[in-house]
């Protein structure tokens, strides 16, 4: 049992922001109206969107089913881009790029119009419908917004694949959402180094029978592309000719705007479907009643686009609200560890929305780096991916917030779409706890209970479930209801389960504190273990394999594996690090373990379970706890002396 009280600092329970207490009157009024007549009130949120035809029934409810604004009609460019050209904002910045040698473009409201257009035009030439999907493999540069958006423009449903991973997970994804069209780049650069994307891509294609035309944006133009004649082209050859302007396809509201692929405890990573009304109706309120945005707000989201804080709060959120979006290509401590402070300065940012591992990694860098910058034009920080330590809390409260930014730790999954338990500081300002990212929010019917679905009193740790729809939750699994049902709607009974554990506390904060399944969280990114073992007993070396989290100072957690051979061998290290080699390359470098321990057994149950949480305090040196279900103890033995140096 972890002890919540732990997490309290000296800001504790009476923390509060500003100078006088502000009782939580606001909110807690719109909270209960959300909750009492769900109907009438997201009605009434979802006129922050232009719709061209309204709904008929704001919620139909079949759980675990939910659809939102029924028969209403939109389109999310439209939303994202058109409606701002015609006002105030058509010449405001819509995305602000960097990358790491500090080259700069900017594009306005109507350039990025402009180029939504021709490459919605561009997809139509490539014989892409409305239905169809279109795979997105590009690193940090405006090209992938713009695709984004154009496949949003003609009802496309866009997946977007993380450029870091490899070109195994590349296939898998395209294969399972069988994608006619791959838009990707040549390379990319991170650490100042190129990375050649173009052969991660071209190994991948030799396993995905369903794309038809691939569109390279041609970044060295040093080299040329080797293109392959009536497959291949390049992004500013068919930009070209295309057409300027392309009629939004009006799509039904539960149209689905994209899949994006997640790991899940099997092998297999799980397609994740949201919709079109309903999420972008939740990710515009949810950004909104986070941090309160305004016009002259610069909104900086650190994370890739290849993940869903990506989708919702690099693209979707603030283009939709007209704001400001930075996008940045690269390490942000490269060259320098001040550069993220750098690029805060630079273009005067007013919202930084990071990780904990970063937070983490820059504290140990020290705060002459931040204090070297003029960071005054921020008023208000984030904080996303994993639950925020109290110490790095308080180190990005007073170094880099300089005590007048609060902080919204904002809890949410790939599968809710935006923050579902966040400090509401757009509605008012909260008293804020380190560590606990407050309450469930507007619209969200949030619990702690035992697997048996009880509630539990306060500061009892068990499941947090929710108990209602919302707009933003996920429309299913890409083609596969039986795995829905079961992932998240078969644990406890009528609620939603995400699979972490939580706290709420005497006050009704909710703290959570980590996965409740065999997913991992490294750096904020979600690694199933299963699909990592499956990886690791495809490499030659390898009979069985068993992955465990140890917990890291920077990452929060990294992988760690327990190794049977398949026959001896004779150089350890080279073995070892031939086996990382081979999960950096099939799965990506952020799976990579970090250790691998070579044995002859593994912990198991009589039922032949491996025993990971043995295993986990065996690499943490805890007391084992009861081991009566084991099936043979000298498995132990021996792993205790395979540790005994590490420990
Ligand atoms: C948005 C995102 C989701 C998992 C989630 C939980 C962890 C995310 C958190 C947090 C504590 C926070 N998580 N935000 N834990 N406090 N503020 O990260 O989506 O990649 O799907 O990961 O991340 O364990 O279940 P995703």
């Amino acid at each position: 049992m972890i002890n919540h009280d732990r997490l309290l600092t000296k800001f504790g329970v009476s923390m509060k922001f500003g100078d006088k207490y502000i009782p939580l009157e606001k909110f807690n009024k719109m909270r209960e109206e959300s909750l009492k007549n769900p109907e009438k009130f997201w009605g009434e949120q979802a006129k922050c969107l232009d719709w061209d035809k309204t709904w008929d029934k704001v919620l139909e409810w079949n759980p675990p089913y939910a659809r939102w604004f029924v028969n209403g009609k939109l389109n999310a460019s439209y939303n994202c881009v058109d409606r701002h050209i015609k006002g105030s904002r058509r010449n405001k910045a819509a995305i602000i790029w960097e990358n790491e040698n500090g080259d700069c473009r900017t594009l306005t409201y109507y350039e990025l119009y402009r180029e939504v257009n021709k490459f919605a035009n561009v997809l139509q030439n490539l014989g892409v419908d409305k239905g169809d999907r279109v795979a997105i493999y590009l690193p940090m540069i405006p090209e992938a917004v713009i695709a984004m958006l154009a496949c949003a423009r003609i009802g496309a449903i866009h997946t977007v694949v993380f450029s870091g991973f490899s070109s195994d997970a590349l296939a898998e994804r395209i294969n399972d959402a069988g994608a006619e069209v791959l838009i990707t780049a040549d390379i990319l650069y991170r650490r100042g180094k190129k990375i050649n994307l173009k052969n991660i891509v071209d190994k991948s294609l030799l396993d995905c029978p369903s794309i038809n035309y691939v569109v390279y944006v041609h970044r060295d133009k040093d080299n040329d592309i080797k293109l392959k004649e009536g497959r291949d082209y390049l992004w500013d050859e068919l930009m070209k000719g295309a057409k300027k302007y392309v009629k939004p396809v009006s799509v039904e509201s539960n149209h689905p705007l994209f899949i994006l692929y997640t790991s899940g405890t099997t092998g297999k990573p799980k397609g994740v479907v949201h919709s079109t009304g309903g999420y972008l109706v939740y990710v515009t309120k949810t950004m909104e009643w986070t941090w309160g945005i305004n016009d002259m707000d610069v909104f900086w989201c650190t994370a890739d686009i290849g993940w869903i804080t990506g989708h919702s709060y690099v693209v979707y959120a603030p283009l939709s609200l007209g704001t400001t979006t930075v996008i940045y290509e690269g390490a942000i401590d490269y060259p320098n560890p001040g550069r993220i402070w750098e690029i805060i300065e630079n273009h005067g940012v007013t919202i930084l929305y990071t990780a904990p591992t970063a937070i983490r990694m820059l504290m140990k860098y020290g705060e002459e780096w931040v204090k070297s910058h003029d960071l005054s034009t921020l008023r208000m920080l984030g904080s996303v991916g994993e639950p925020i330590n109290p110490k790095a809390w308080e180190w990005y409260y007073e170094v880099v917030g300089q005590k007048r930014c609060p902080i919204a730790d904002c809890y949410w999954q790939t599968e809710t779409g935006g923050h579902i338990i966040y400090p509401p500081l757009g509605i008012q300002n909260i008293p804020l706890k380190p560590g606990s990212a407050t309450f469930p929010g507007i619209g969200i019917d949030a619990d702690v209970v035992d697997e048996n679905g009880n509630s539990l009193p306060p500061n009892k740790k068990g499941l947090l479930v929710i108990k209602n729809p919302w707009p933003g939750m996920l429309l299913g699994l890409w083609k596969n209801d039986v795995r829905y049902r079961k992932a998240y709607w078969e644990r406890i009974k009528n609620c939603y389960c995400p699979s972490d554990y939580a706290i709420k506390d005497e006050d009704g904060y909710f703290w959570i504190l980590g996965r409740a399944d065999e997913v991992l969280n490294v750096a904020g990114h979600r690694i199933g273990t299963a699909e990592l073992e499956h990886v690791l007993v495809s490499h030659p070396l390898v009979a069985e394999a068993a992955v465990i989290g140890k917990p890291d100072e920077i990452k929060g957690e990294v992988p760690v594996a327990f190794v049977i051979p398949r026959k001896e061998i004779d150089d350890k290290k080279e073995a070892k690090e031939q086996i990382i080699k081979y999960v950096r390359d099939t799965l990506g470098p952020v799976a990579a373990p970090t250790m691998i321990f070579f044995v002859n057994k593994l912990p198991k149950t009589r039922s032949g379970k491996i025993m990971r949480r043995v295993l986990k305090k065996l690499i943490l040196g805890e007391d084992l706890g009861d081991l009566s279900t084991i099936e043979d103890n000298t498995s132990i033995e021996e792993i205790k002396n395979e540790l005994s140096d590490f420990v």
